[in-house]
């Protein structure tokens, strides 16, 4: 019985589009370098002329460039069009800043994607041909075939050879998301409120920065996609490990921002941990995603991933500590360098300023 045969083998089939997003054997891609590059350092920062003075003033008055090179100062980053936030018309995911967003893009794109379309293919494929081929009218007498060896071992064969093929790189990538933090990465602790986020940097102080929703019109002045800008956002440094640990003072919440591949609940009572490395600097939006209240859908993310010099100033903003400050305080002979690591991160058209003061100061 050709039919009842070919029957099974297509109920196996279907059966396989349905449970198994297979992959067959790719490797991932090369891990990307971590270190952000020169450009993206320097990119938005605003420019610090008293830090950009060359070390022959911090030499002249020590004290004075000691104090500069402390910088606080904080403009918050414009955000770039379609860059950490949905885009018109966009289907796919978001573009991805971490290593693990680009790893788990590419395991969607390159082998989920390729595998499903090709299994459903075959599918309608051979519902096309059996419904043409063996219809009553083109096939009066039925086989009455019952077992067939060879085509029973391919087809529980081939799908296990699939699921094995996806299980690779999808168990790879999950214990991936599960390594934790180095013990010197920065800690931020994320709270959800009903209904708006709290960061506290209990690494810096322990100071908490309270992040509420914008206005339709507040949003539009400062060029940010409504109901994803807040007024104060999540800054941390980019290009390195942050530690974020959730956890909610009320109902359950989500933390999640789609193109950092981010995404863990936010529970009271409990503390939820996952590292964290943006690529480069920029801003990153996101929203709670887990049910909870009236105004679930206006408690939006932004996260602000500086470089490392700009991240410091905007902790001694919002009256944090930097570890180091109180070294480069008490020694005025360490001011000399600090000056001139903090000349080097100025905007992209002050760089060759900042490169032309840096020089002599370094020649130094
Ligand atoms: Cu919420």
């Amino acid at each position: 019985m050709a039919f009842a045969s070919w029957t099974k083998s297509i109920g196996f089939a279907a059966l396989v589009l349905v449970t198994a997003p297979m992959a067959l054997a790719q490797t991932p891609p090369a891990p990307p370098v971590t270190a952000p590059t020169p450009s993206a350092q320097a990119a938005p920062a605003v420019a610090a002329p008293e830090a950009a003075a060359p070390a022959a003033a911090a030499e002249a008055a020590p004290a004075d460039a000691a104090a500069s090179a402390l910088d606080s100062s904080y403009t918050p980053m414009a955000p770039t069009a379609g860059k950490g936030m949905p885009v018109d018309k966009g289907i796919d995911f978001q573009d991805q800043y971490s290593e693990l967003g680009e790893y788990a893009h590419w395991l969607d794109t390159s082998v989920l994607l390729p595998i499903i379309v090709a299994i459903s293919l075959l599918v309608l494929g051979l519902l096309i041909w059996i419904i043409v081929r063996y219809r009553a009218a083109a096939n009066p007498v039925a086989s009455r075939v019952t077992h067939n060896t060879t085509i029973e071992v391919i087809w529980t064969l081939v799908p296990v050879l699939i699921l094995v093929g996806v299980a690779v790189p999808s168990i790879d990538l999950l214990a991936k998301q599960y390594k934790p933090a180095p013990a010197d990465a920065v800690t931020v602790k994320v709270t959800g409120y009903q209904w708006y986020w709290g960061y506290s940097y209990p690494d810096n102080g322990d100071f908490e920065v309270v992040s509420n929703m914008l206005s339709e019109e507040d949003a539009a002045k400062r060029g940010e996609p409504h109901q994803l800008a807040v007024d104060n956002r999540m800054v941390v440094p980019a290009g390195e490990p942050i530690r974020i640990i959730t956890t909610a003072s009320d109902v359950i919440h989500s933390f999640a921002v789609p193109s950092l591949w981010f995404k863990m609940d936010a529970v009271p009572g409990r503390s939820n941990e996952k590292m964290l490395i943006i690529k480069e600097p920029g801003v990153y939006y996101g929203q709670c995603s887990e049910l909870c209240g009236a105004r679930h859908g206006f408690m939006p993310i932004a996260v602000e991933a500086l470089p490392r010099a700009k991240f410091d100033a905007w902790v001694r903003s919002q009256g944090g500590t930097v570890k180091g400050d109180e070294v480069a305080a008490a020694a005025p002979a360490a001011a000399a360098p600090a000056a001139v690591s903090a000349a080097a991160t100025t905007t992209p058209a002050a760089e060759g300023a900042a490169a032309a003061a840096a020089a002599p100061a370094a020649a130094q």
